[in-house]
């Protein structure tokens, strides 16, 4: 288990080597830094992207940092498109390479020197405070201010967390992440709202209060702007505040991270003759999710992006977050597409293999749909993400 004192002695030790390892920020007046977790799917790019528009018409300077497993991120190229300044950090969770959190941190502020980040941290991951937002304060206090931390929660999904309706779901040490993810939030943010009525969203609300009584909860809609301006106004107005860290139990916590499959790929797609790329999307999204529900495979979130080679920036991106949904268009190419790139982020539970096998034969199967398309798989990575060893633990500020 990585914690308790001696963890805590070690850090203050290494302190000062690490602050020498890494630059700190360029001291311009504190920048806020603002943290928004939450289980595969949740809605946290969506809700980066709307915060970062708020922010940028208000004339702020805004720096976006995406964070993953893998490498070739969907949501650094969805980020990306829509004019945000974007660095992202693959191979491993905030936790695990705090270091290159606050490198992309510098070259943000080389660029464009923002006011505001907006971090998102991988969907599988828990304990950030401790791991992250603490140490932020702690050892760049000067530079940041540090938000409340939100962690969102796909309502559909927390319904069945909760044990208040059926559907698929994952298996015990998978929801012990879901759970502690939700334990640590200053703020726990039911997404999606407007997808339930008000009973359920009330039941929702009771289920949650009942398991974190001292928890503040909100319920918005990224899609039809419900609630944004308080919790918006919340985590860029008011500023963490301090508790001790929660207990966890890492090789749980390790155990559920590795039973989540893994898979990211790009694809090169070229046609002699234009395609309808938002009907390949959704062709392949159901495809990869026919086969793998046949294999009782729960799927976290599969997200995919198309990027035109000649187009003005604009992509295509599929998402789909759990088996018996159909997967939704986020955002479309209206143009016919003779070639570009596809990028897909596949996390389920379920062994990479598997993953991979649905992956290539959902992508030959579809491709053949469509007269003269050649689909080439560029680079594929499948793998179960491994034990999480943080750079730094502190258990209080
Ligand atoms: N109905 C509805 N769907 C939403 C809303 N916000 C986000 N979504 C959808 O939820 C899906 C997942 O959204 P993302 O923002 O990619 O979720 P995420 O938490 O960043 O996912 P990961 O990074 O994979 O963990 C997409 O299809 C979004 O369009 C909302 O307010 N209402
Ligand atoms: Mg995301």
């Amino acid at each position: 288990m990585l914690s308790g004192a001696g963890y805590n002695a070690v850090n203050r030790l290494i302190m000062k080597a690490v602050n020498s390892k890494c630059t700190p920020v360029p001291n311009q007046a504190q920048a806020r830094y603002i943290m928004i977790g939450g289980f595969l799917g949740a809605g946290k790019t969506t809700a980066v992207a709307k915060l970062a528009k708020r922010l940028s018409e208000r004339g702020e300077r805004v720096g976006l940092i995406t964070n993953d497993q893998g490498q070739n991120l969907v949501d650094t190229a969805m980020l990306r498109s829509q004019g945000f300044a974007t660095e992202e950090i693959p191979g491993g969770c905030f936790c695990c390479r705090f270091n290159s959190l606050v490198e992309a941190a510098n070259k943000l502020t080389a660029r464009t020197r923002p006011e505001v980040f907006i971090a998102e941290p991988v969907g599988s991951c828990t304990d950030l405070v401790a791991t992250v937002t603490y140490p932020l304060r702690r050892l760049y206090g000067d530079n940041f201010t540090v938000a409340p931390v939100s962690v969102l929660a796909d309502p559909i999904r927390a319904l069945r967390v909760f044990g208040l309706e059926k559907g698929g779901s994952f298996s015990e040490k998978v929801l012990y992440i879901y759970k502690k993810q939700l334990e640590e939030a200053d703020l726990i943010v039911i997404s999606k709202c407007e997808l339930l009525d008000d009973t359920r969203l009330e039941g929702l609300r009771q289920a949650i209060r009942g398991e974190f009584p001292e928890k503040e909860i909100m319920a918005v809609s990224a899609r039809n702007g419900t609630n944004l301006d308080p919790w918006f106004e919340r985590i860029t107005s008011t500023e963490q505040g301090a508790h001790s860290a929660m207990n966890l139990d890492y090789q749980i916590y390790a155990e559920g991270e590795a039973r989540l499959g893994w898979l990211n790929c790009t694809v090169e797609l070229a046609a002699a003759r234009a395609f309808d790329a938002d009907d390949f999307l959704k062709q392949l999204a159901s495809a990869i999710q026919t086969r793998l529900t046949a294999q009782s495979a729960e799927v976290a979130h599969l997200k995919m992006t198309l990027s035109p080679e000649s187009g003005l920036g604009d992509i295509g991106v599929v998402n789909l977050v759990r088996n018996d949904f159909v997967p939704e268009l986020s955002m479309r190419l209206e143009e016919p597409v003779e070639s570009g790139q596809l990028l897909i982020n596949l996390r389920a539970e379920a062994a990479p293999d598997l993953l991979a096998i649905a992956v290539r034969e959902a992508l030959a199967t579809t491709a053949s749909r469509f007269p003269t398309l050649d689909a080439r798989l560029d680079h594929l990575e499948h793998f179960r993400p491994g034990k999480p060893t943080p750079t730094h633990r502190f258990e209080s500020l």
